[in-house]
């Protein structure tokens, strides 16, 4: 097993490329295609630094597997055991496009299916968050503080827009009792504001490469991050993921309606 100090400097030195090339290309022409729906994009810069991690990952740990949300295949048939790289290259594809800004990069290590590292980077504020377990969170070379136990009417929620507009299972409800609202519509930076304690919970339908990174950084700072009725998320599989403090957790669980 390759030592952890190893991996994190490797790591933030392949993020700080991307970051360099993700900036240089604002300043030309980026492609843009649609997936399943007109809201569902990819990029040429998506595909460039997916690429490019799955290619520094390989050369350095030539055992590990790798999952990246552009080159996923479903038939594949993955398994949890061993080292699991889990790729976002970015996250907020649509925020990359429209504004240039609220956008991350996400990467999430784990070893037979324990969750070692995580690293979201907000690109355009230039922070890094990245840690594990044991070494609890830091920004850049800052240590995180765990953030206040807030319940949830004293704090901001974020709540992705289909769930608060659909009012899945009384989701409303939740957006009511609490102090208000955001939608930034980037789950990596999302995550971002729960582990600061700027919100208090975070709650969104995210596949594997969405929650990969933020559950570990979020589960070093004593933050649950589990689905709405507090199940274990499956690192493979996509889910209602519910980000928050204790307090807003046990709120929250009080509020939503059953599952149907
Ligand atoms: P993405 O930009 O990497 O696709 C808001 O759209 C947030 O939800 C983003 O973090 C986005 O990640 C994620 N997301 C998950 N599934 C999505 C989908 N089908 N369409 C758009 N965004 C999705
Ligand atoms: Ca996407
Ligand atoms: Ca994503
Ligand atoms: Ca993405």
């Amino acid at each position: 097993m390759d030592s952890f100090s190893r991996i994190d400097s490797l790591v933030k030195s392949w993020m700080h490329v991307a970051r360099s090339e993700i900036m240089q290309n604002f300043e030309k022409e980026i492609k843009v295609w649609t997936k399943s729906g007109r809201n569902d994009l990819v990029t040429s810069i998506d595909r460039a630094v997916e690429n490019y991690y799955v290619k520094q990952i390989q050369e350095n740990f030539p055992s590990a597997k790798v999952i990246g949300e552009e080159s996923y295949q479903k038939e594949i048939d993955y398994k949890t055991s061993g080292m699991v790289w889990i790729i976002d290259p970015i996250d907020g594809t649509m925020n990359f496009v429209k504004q240039q800004d609220h956008f991350a990069s996400m990467i999430g290590i784990y070893q037979d299916g324990i969750g070692m590292r995580g690293y979201i980077y907000d690109v355009m504020q230039n922070d890094l968050f990245w840690g594990g377990p044991e070494i609890g969170v830091f920004c850049n070379e800052d240590r995180l503080q765990k953030p206040p136990d807030r319940n949830l009417r004293n704090g901001l929620v974020e709540i992705s827009m289909p769930f608060l507009v659909h009012n899945y299972r009384s989701l409303q409800r939740v957006a009511l009792e609490s102090s208000g609202v955001r939608i930034y519509g980037s789950a990596g930076i999302q995550f971002i504001h729960v582990l600061q304690g700027k919100c208090a919970a975070y709650l969104s339908y995210l596949r594997p490469w969405d929650f990969a990174a933020g559950k570990i950084l979020a589960q070093a700072l004593n933050l649950q991050v589990n689905t709405i009725d507090g199940c274990t998320l499956d690192m493979l599989s996509s889910s209602d993921v519910l980000v928050a403090t204790k307090n807003a957790q046990k709120d929250i669980q009080c509020l939503v309606a059953p599952a149907r």
